[in-house]
């Protein structure tokens, strides 16, 4: 079982973790099928996991609609107040929680540490927000008539999210709905529930710390697919958000779309970084490697493509190859590791089948990708992160593997590297590396990179929670996070007020009666 965490250590029964917690209560239903829990880092048992189903699901999502029904009436900035008492236990709690990550994801301590930090942003921002949820007033044709709009609390929203960033990604979504007035469903990955059951025991105690805010505001369900599908077919939850692979979505969009509800996808990523002739090869090697070895290769915004021109190739692919080669790779719990695990087994599987099919299909490995045995726990599946060179978007290429894999490929003029770039069916984030303000707006403008990031002498990754995180096609279209992003948390609704003693039409219509 998990180390006693200060204030953090979720509900555990034995060795058993609940299938749910609902109004603040840890469930342990009968019968319920349970599923063994494995640390990434050196395979050891972490206990066993309770697996919700459908029916538990339906209730967690009523009693979310109970607790909606009284945190709408709670004025915006009340609602602040709690999620300021959140980031402030998160605050307390960023080094417990961190550890927790990195036992059930199998982060580095420091990217463990920022993925913590992104919760303790997003609060910040939606406490902030919470007073600023404001739409606008219009100018209306008739005399004596004002119009509004207003942003009111949309309702229970479902949130479904993956292993790779098992706390941020619920925050980015849970933080601005609580601030939005509305309560939560959260179902995290099955590979991670441990992060999901410590946060909401955290969660928990600061809802229970504040009157005005209901225990049913955040609840949690953890389990398989048929889960994830009841609260996506469920008409009481007008939103599901939810992140992870294509698949995943197009079921989630499918459902949720048959009943028109709104969904909000972040789906997968086929991240390209652009190198040019005039490039600072010295910063892009540094983001190159952070953004495609970082994290094990397993972030949405993982950098997976590097379209370099073919005069820098010989220059920078020999120094990446350095790099990668120097890569302290291992147990992230012994100090200096800058990569740690992957997730598991079929993650494992999954990237040597990519490796082997871009042989086939014309790749050529330049280094990396074999499993390594000496100085890692033998539980682990920890991997040398991969360069393969490709002559273009090849049919693994345009797939996305969750794995340190890192397509190179070479470009003469930019208009073909702009069709690289976007020559895949994702488009989530996107990077140039230039000197040359001219390639960097033509790389930013519409004809240029047609994801919803789109950087400049910075790589792919690690993106900051002010700006609206999402992209286009296969990524699903959503935005989370900061910017304006709140308003898909929200309804909108136009007032127009007669203030006169008349009653014009709109467009000039006659109507005497
Ligand atoms: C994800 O991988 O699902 O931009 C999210 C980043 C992080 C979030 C990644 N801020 O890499």
């Amino acid at each position: 079982t998990l180390p006693v965490l200060a204030g953090v250590q979720p509900p555990v029964r034995g060795s058993t973790y609940p299938a749910a917690i609902i109004d603040g209560e840890a469930r342990f239903p009968e019968g319920a099928p349970a599923r063994a829990l494995k640390s990434p880092l050196d395979g050891a048992p972490l206990g066993s996991q309770l697996l919700a189903d459908p029916a538990l699901a339906a209730e967690a999502v009523e009693r979310a609609q109970a607790a909606f029904m009284a945190w709408r009436t709670v004025p915006a900035p009340r609602r602040g107040e709690l999620v300021r008492r959140i980031g402030e236990a998160v605050r307390q709690n960023k080094r417990e929680l961190a550890r927790i990550i990195t036992l059930e994801a199998g982060k580095i301590p420091a990217e463990a540490e920022g993925e913590v930090q992104e919760w303790i942003d997003i609060c910040e921002f939606a406490v902030g927000l919470s007073r600023q949820l404001h739409g606008l007033t219009i100018a209306s044709e008739r005399p004596d008539h004002r119009m509004m709009e207003q942003w009111l609390p949309l309702g229970p929203v479902g949130v479904i999210t993956a292993f790779n960033f098992p706390v941020a990604v619920w925050a980015w979504n849970a933080m601005l709905a609580f601030v939005c007035g509305d309560s939560v469903i959260w179902k995290p990955s099955e590979k991670t529930p441990l992060c999901a059951l410590a946060v909401q025991t955290l969660v928990g105690q600061a809802i229970a710390s504040m009157d005005e805010a209901p225990a049913g505001l955040s609840q949690l369900v953890v389990g398989l697919a048929d889960v994830g599908e009841a609260i996506a077919a469920d008409t009481r939850v007008p939103l599901v958000s939810a992140t992870g692979s294509v698949r995943m979505g197009k079921r989630v969009a499918a459902t949720v779309g048959a009943r028109l509800g709104r969904s909000l996808l972040e789906l997968g990523g086929n991240n390209a970084m652009i190198v040019t002739p005039t490039a600072r090869l010295d910063l892009a090697l540094r983001a190159i490697v952070f953004a495609a070895a970082g994290t094990a290769g397993q972030r949405c915004t993982t950098l997976r493509r590097l379209i370099v021109h073919e005069s820098v190739l010989p220059e920078l692919l020999p120094k990446l190859v350095k790099a990668y080669e120097s890569l302290p790779v291992g147990d992230p719990r012994v100090p200096g590791t800058l990569v740690g695990p992957l997730i598991d087994a079929a993650s494992f599987e999954a990237m040597q089948l990519a490796l082997d099919d871009a042989k086939i299909q014309g790749g050529r490995i330049v280094c990396g990708g074999r499993r390594i045995a000496d100085n890692v726990p033998a539980g682990g599946f920890y991997v040398q992160p991969a360069i393969v060179e490709v002559p273009g978007n090849l049919k693994v290429v345009c797939h996305e593997t969750f794995a340190p894999i890192l397509y190179v490929m070479t470009y003469r003029e930019l208009d073909e590297a702009i069709a690289l770039n976007n020559g895949v069916p994702q488009g989530l984030s996107s990077a140039i590396f230039t000197e040359r303000m001219q390639e960097a707006e033509r790389f930013m403008a519409a004809a240029g990179s047609d994801c919803g990031i789109a950087n400049v002498n910075i790589g792919t990754s690690g993106a900051e929670i002010g700006g609206a995180f999402g992209g286009e096609k296969e990524t699903g279209g959503g935005r989370e996070s900061g910017s304006d992003s709140w308003k898909a948390y929200m309804r909108r609704t136009t007032n127009t007020i007669n203030y006169g003693d008349a009653l014009p039409l709109a467009q000039g219509i006659r109507f005497d009666v």
